[in-house]
C-alpha cells in the first residue's frame, strides 16, 4: 500500500473561497514516510517565497500498489538562452516540433501571459486551434498521485548531473506524468515562484529545460497542456488527476 500526500496552500482564503495560490505538494509514499512527508510539506507552506500562507490543506489518502503505472523518466536536456526572450523563443520552437501548431503554441503564451496570479492547476489547450479545453478557469487542472520511485537514487543521480533543488525534481516526475497522458502533445511550464526563473517544454520526446523563462521576480508562472484534436478530455483529466504513477530512472543504476 501507498499513500496519496497532497498539500495545497492559499493566502487569504481556501483556494475555493478565493484565496491567492501560494503552494502546492505531490508525493505517493509508503506509510512510514507519510509522518516526515506531511511535515516538510507543512514547513514548505509556511516559508514560501510567493507570501504568506493562511490556508493549507494536506490530504493523506491510501493507494492500492497494483493501481501504479511505472513511467520512464523522460530524458533531460539544458538549454540555456542569454535571456527570457530568447529562452520563450527557443521554447517555442522545441514546441513545434513536437507538433503545436503556431497559433495554438501563440495562443498558450497568450493566456499564460495574462494571468493575473498564478493558478494551481494547468490550462488543457487544444494543439491545433489554441482554444482552451477545460472548464477549470482559474483553477486548471491539477496533476496529482505521482512520485519518484527510488526517491534516495533518485535525488543523488540528480544532484550528479547538477541538478541539485526542487523545482527539478518535482517537474521533471509531474512532466513524464503529464507527457505520457492520452492525446497529449506536449507542455510548457515556467515557475511561479519569483525567485526561480527556469521553465520546460515537454513531451515523450524529452524535457528541454531553459533556465531564463521568466524574469527574475516574477510570481506569475503556470502550466499549458497542448492536448491532440479528439481527445476525451474527461478520460485526460481523470489520468492527470487520479491515475497513480511512479517514475523509474533507468540511469541511476549506471
Ligand atoms: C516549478 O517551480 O514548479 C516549476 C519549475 C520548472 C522548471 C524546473 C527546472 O529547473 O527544470
Ligand atoms: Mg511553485
Amino acid at each position: 500500500m501507498l499513500y496519496s500526500v497532497r498539500m495545497r496552500a492559499a493566502q487569504g482564503a481556501a483556494h475555493e473561497a478565493g484565496g491567492r495560490h501560494i503552494s502546492g505538494a505531490e508525493r505517493l509514499v509508503p506509510k512510514e514516510l507519510v509522518a516526515e512527508t506531511t511535515q516538510a510539506m507543512l514547513d514548505r507552506a509556511f516559508e514560501h517565497s510567493r507570501g504568506q500562507a493562511d490556508f493549507i490543506n494536506i490530504t493523506v489518502e491510501s493507494v492500492a500498489a497494483e493501481s501504479v503505472r511505472l513511467l520512464q523518466l523522460l530524458p533531460i536536456t539544458t538549454i540555456d538562452t542569454d535571456d527570457v526572450p530568447s529562452g520563450r523563443a527557443e521554447a517555442k520552437l522545441v514546441l513545434a516540433n513536437s507538433g503545436v501548431s503556431e497559433k495554438a503554441i501563440e495562443a498558450g503564451f497568450e493566456k499564460l501571459l495574462a494571468l493575473e496570479d498564478s493558478m494551481r492547476g494547468a490550462m488543457l489547450i487544444c494543439a491545433e486551434t489554441g482554444i482552451r479545453l477545460d472548464l477549470r478557469e482559474n483553477r486548471g487542472v491539477r496533476v496529482s498521485r505521482m512520485d519518484i520511485g527510488d526517491d534516495a537514487a533518485f535525488s543523488k543521480w540528480l544532484a550528479s548531473q547538477g541538478f541539485g533543488n526542487l523545482h527539478i525534481r518535482e517537474a521533471i516526475v509531474l512532466a513524464t506524468k503529464v507527457a505520457n497522458a492520452p492525446g497529449m502533445v506536449a507542455e510548457i511550464c515556467w515557475s511561479d515562484d519569483p525567485e526561480y526563473t527556469a521553465g520546460y517544454a515537454a513531451s515523450l520526446g524529452g524535457y528541454m529545460r531553459f533556465p531564463k523563462l521568466k524574469a527574475y521576480g516574477s510570481p506569475l508562472g503556470g502550466r499549458v497542456f497542448f492536448i491532440k484534436p479528439g481527445t476525451n478530455i474527461e478520460a485526460l483529466i481523470e489520468y492527470l488527476e487520479n491515475q497513480p504513477v511512479l517514475v523509474i530512472n533507468g540511469e541511476e543504476a549506471g
